[in-house]
């Protein structure tokens, strides 16, 4: 066999070998870098299943050959040496490989990136759980990171005894850990207007999932004394300057809601809450009051401004829809999305992500035809109640243009809608609340982009 690099003495990684036989790889589109991703390897794994036959995998356009791979030829200078000590980070951090893969802002989104959004790069994940490092950040006046040692939290209002904890208090009390989904209401807003964001970090990347722990809501409103009798609701307040206020209906409280410190297994990240936050399983993300020092339980809705003056729906009629807290049945397609391209006909696992703020996600249907035929993807395991769900789906890709789409229904029935079945019941003003099927066009070259499909 000709080994070119043997010949040459050479032992090098020669980055473009990497991208040889990808099943799909990110491009610089517009400036705004997508992520590689784990290519070798999985082309490999694609290879060898095609060997084994039978599937669409067969169809593949992985060469299962060492034919022009002169790399597996030849031990790499990293197999041949020591390697770093233990503990060089006492903290890990990523590969060097991985330096692309970043939380990004979205330039001119905002006027100040205090009062802005960081989305997490949807599709660069895999499965359900985002790394803590690239959970999407949205502040409205900036972050904090407040001394757990100092940090006080209270509950007054309608309980026999108002109580201020400290977070030593709070952390002796029996906790639970829960994994789900946080979205934030105005998540794919840009999709009401259509003018296609470049990339699914950017339509959809205001959502991540981790496993909260914390104590139940319950406990301490019991230990509180609420009044059983004239309590409906409460208010969570946070501790940032931003005097984020949000009123929670009393069964929601006493239902699932967790006064949360950690996350994925550490403590909270000072942009997501440090040290406490509220998780409101299903509900949009303003409601996860982050910093949170008080809880007031009282017997009517409050109205503050993040309730009267934003987060509200502007319907067609002209009227404004408050408390619209329910994250509704939603998917997208991860990959292939909008700023990757598919470098070749043939084999591709398309996947992507399912959530419903009302329970578990039932089943996931995927067209490759813009919408007139439908076949039923994959659910990955675990399937749980208000966190995201993977799906994936088999594909042979012939070389021609295509639109693909994901349909979520939840336990409930609920189906996802379109775009303009959506817009006939919302209209055209709203900003929040858009969870319409996404439709990725791929042309002959490839190339992903963003489109409508009505
Ligand atoms: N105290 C406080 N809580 C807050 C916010 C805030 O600015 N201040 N932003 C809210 C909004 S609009 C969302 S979408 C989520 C975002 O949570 P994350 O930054 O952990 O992703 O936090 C919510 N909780
Ligand atoms: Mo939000």
């Amino acid at each position: 066999m000709d080994n070119p690099n043997k010949k040459a003495g050479a032992v090098q990684h020669a980055p473009e070998n990497f991208v040889d036989h990808a099943l799909a790889v990110a491009i610089e589109k517009d400036g705004l870098s997508a992520e590689r991703r784990g290519f070798l390897r999985r082309s490999f794994l694609a290879a060898g299943a095609a060997l084994a036959g039978g599937s669409a995998l067969a169809q593949t356009s992985v060469k299962a050959t060492f034919e022009g791979d002169p790399n597996i030829l030849t031990l790499p200078e990293h197999a041949l040496t020591l390697g770093k000590p233990v503990a060089a980070y006492p903290y890990g951090v990523p590969s060097k490989y991985e330096v692309n893969l970043q939380r990004r802002e979205s330039p001119g989104l905002t006027r100040v990136s205090a009062a802005s959004v960081a989305f997490t790069p949807l599709q660069s994940l895999f499965g359900i759980i985002t790394p803590s490092g690239l959970h999407f950040e949205r502040h409205h006046q900036g972050w904090v990171d407040i001394d757990p040692a100092t940090h006080r939290f209270m509950i007054n209002g309608m309980v026999k005894n108002p109580k201020v904890y400290t977070m030593d208090d709070l952390m002796r009390m029996p906790s639970v850990s829960r994994m789900h989904f946080i979205e934030c209401g105005a998540n794919t807003a840009m999709e009401w207007g259509n003018v296609a964001v470049p990339t699914v970090q950017y339509s959809h990347g205001m959502l991540s999932c981790s496993e909260f722990t914390g104590v139940p809501l319950s406990v301490l409103l019991e230990d509180c004394g609420y009044d059983k009798k004239n309590a409906k609701v409460i208010l969570a307040e946070g501790g940032d300057g931003s005097s984020m206020t949000r009123t929670i209906s009393l069964d929601r409280a006493l239902d699932d809601v967790i006064v949360a410190w950690g996350m994925n297994g550490e403590m909270l990240r000072p942009e997501n809450g440090y040290p406490l936050r509220l998780v409101v399983p299903g509900v949009q993300g303003v409601s996860w009051v982050k910093w949170l020092r008080r809880i007031e339980v009282g017997d009517q809705p409050y109205a503050s401004k993040d309730e009267a003056i934003h987060y509200a729906d502007a319907m067609p009629d002209g009227t404004l829809r408050q408390y619209t807290s329910i994250q509704e049945c939603k998917s997208v397609i991860t990959t292939p999305s909008a700023g990757q391209r598919l470098l070749d006909k043939g084999y591709y696992n398309i996947t992507g992500l399912a959530w419903s703020g009302r329970g578990k996600i039932k089943r996931v249907d995927v067209s490759v035809d813009g919408g007139r035929n439908w076949r039923t993807a994959r659910l990955e395991s675990p399937v749980l109640t208000k966190c995201l769900t993977r799906f994936n789906i088999d594909w042979v890709w012939d070389g021609s243009p295509v639109v693909i789409q994901s349909r979520a229904i939840d336990e409930t029935g609920y189906v996802q809608p379109k775009i303009n079945e959506l817009r006939a019941v919302r209209g055209t003003k709203s900003i929040y609340h858009n969870n319409a099927i996404q439709s990725w066009k791929i042309d002959v070259s490839g190339e992903v982009s963003n489109v409508q499909v009505y």
